[in-house]
């Protein structure tokens, strides 16, 4: 059944020569959020393990963006700043809102701004939700790291079935919750997402209003729950960890270092659980993928891929012991990079190497579907990279964190913090960012080019970014503290 449903999906989406002419007919959006998905354990993106046949069926028939950049490297102050199409901070109107107001129809299922993940999921509450953004909107609550089943606190070492004294949302422990389900994963908050799009769909049709779906999955963003099948194609002694040399941290500034990291929480006295981390990361991973395919075949049945622009990306990445760091608020690759993959009729599959931002998806969504572009978004259209995969939108791309900025240009990636510290790599010969260039006089004419981009780029002084952050605050755009170091593991529950 599911390998039918492929073919009739590849069969639905042609390669079309005329990429214009069919471009033209996209009337619809369905944007998919994932949670916390960092690019490279995707296969689409090289990983050898993970697999997510239902986002494969996206990369089959779309354009795979190689070097997708978040601005946000937490949930709330990047799920902010995509919405808006402006950088992290910048307020401005909603996609939905801006669609709304041309006369489309817009909901929301799931997490698209910033819920906590699990407090807003178990309450069922619409976090820092935009209620005018949507006509309507639908919450997926779930039970969480208290689903029944078997816990496990990894960091802590606990392995348990019991219902009672789970750590669900207390640092430092609640990252590292995984829990392998009782049942068949259908009381589940992406699951309860899945049905919901799909009920959705199915009044949509072709005479229907256009529509923006704006689908949010919380997988795989701890807790890391999915039903035992999910774990059990990644069984954990055969997970890679990341290489971490031998006095790699030596030459990370402060600045840099990630307060969430396996001596501070503890989870370096337990290097098997470190490989279970990844085995749940990977299941999580999986079983949002699995809804990801039930939504797909909705949009599909309905015969809504011809008139559809289908978007696939993730708020952030995270670390996975990456430099011994967990989590995310960080400016390396692995936070800053995203998976991005976007279909639609006229587009062709393909990949591409452009340097793209998250904050191009809303003038994209607008010249792909006809509406007009608010003044003053910080991203381009992607469309000449849909119908020309060699072609580029940017030279570089920026990322925030509260205490700096992050620039990537072809070659380089160039980490600039307010007390003044920086870090600079050679992507094309360091991508693990083992060796920090930053102060090297052979270097120091690139560096001091790359932090004048980087200022221009975010209009970043000292002064301003720190302006820039106490305004976001005052939107409800972030949940950072000024007076916590983003460094420290609790920014994003
Ligand atoms: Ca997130």
């Amino acid at each position: 059944m599911v390998a039918l449903l492929f073919l009739q999906f590849l069969a639905a989406g042609p390669l079309v020569a005329d990429g214009a002419a069919e471009i033209a007919k996209i009337r619809n959006v369905l944007l998919i959020v994932s949670d916390d998905l960092r690019a490279g354990v995707l296969s689409c993106y090289g990983d050898p393990f993970c697999q997510t046949p239902n986002l494969q069926r996206l990369v089959s028939r779309g354009v795979v963006f190689e070097r997708a950049y978040c601005q946000g490297t937490v949930c709330g102050p990047s799920r902010a700043s995509f919405m808006r199409g402006r950088f992290v901070g910048r307020p401005g109107v909603t996609l939905g809102e801006h669609l709304r107001e041309q006369g489309r129809y817009s909901a929301r299922v799931g997490k698209i701004f910033h819920m906590r993940v699990p407090g807003d999921i178990i309450a069922g509450t619409n976090g820092e939700d935009v209620e005018a953004c949507w006509t309507e909107r639908f919450n997926s609550p779930g039970q969480e790291a208290h689903s029944p089943g078997e816990y496990s606190c990894l960091n802590l070492n606990i392995v348990t079935r019991a219902a009672e004294n789970r750590q669900s949302t207390g640092d430092p422990h609640r990252p590292f919750v995984t829990v392998q389900t009782d049942g068949d994963g259908s009381a589940q908050p992406d699951y309860r997402t899945a049905d919901k799009a799909v009920e959705l769909l199915s009044g949509m049709g072709a005479d229907a209003d256009p529509f923006l779906l704006a689908v949010g999955f919380v997988r795989p963003h701890y807790p890391m729950v999915a039903p035992p099948e999910f774990f059990e194609q990644y069984p954990h002694r055969s997970m890679l960890l990341p290489d971490v040399p031998k006095g790699d941290l030596d030459d990370i500034p402060a600045a840099g270092r990630s307060g969430s990291n396996s001596v501070s929480t503890g989870l370096q006295k337990y290097p098997e659980n470190q490989q279970r981390m990844w085995s749940g990361y990977y299941a999580a991973v999986s079983f949002m993928d699995a809804q990801l395919g039930r939504v797909l075949d909705a949009l599909e049945q309905r015969q809504l891929l011809d008139s559809t622009l289908i978007i696939f990306t993730s708020d952030h990445g995270y670390h996975l012991g990456d430099h011994d760091f967990w989590q995310k608020s960080n400016l390396h690759e692995q936070v800053v990079r995203v998976p991005l993959v976007i279909a639609g009729p006229g587009i062709a599959a393909g990949r591409s190497r452009s340097l793209v931002q998250l904050v191009d998806l809303f003038p994209t969504v607008c010249d792909l579907t006809g509406a007009s572009v608010p003044e003053g978004l910080d991203g381009r259209s992607l469309r000449p990279v849909l119908q020309n995969t060699s072609a580029t939108v940017h030279d570089a791309a920026v990322s925030f964190v509260s205490g700096g900025h992050g620039l990537r240009t072809d070659r380089w990636a160039y980490m600039k913090y307010r007390d003044g510290s920086s870090e600079l790599y050679d992507m094309d010969h360091d991508p693990g960012q083992y060796t920090n260039l930053s102060g090297k006089p052979e270097h120091a004419a690139l560096e001091k080019q790359l932090e004048q981009q980087l200022r221009q780029l975010t209009g970043a002084t000292d002064e301003s970014s720190n302006g820039r952050k106490q305004n976001a605050s005052r939107q409800g755009n972030t949940r950072q503290n000024p007076r916590r170091k983003q460094t420290q593991p609790t920014l994003d529950n």
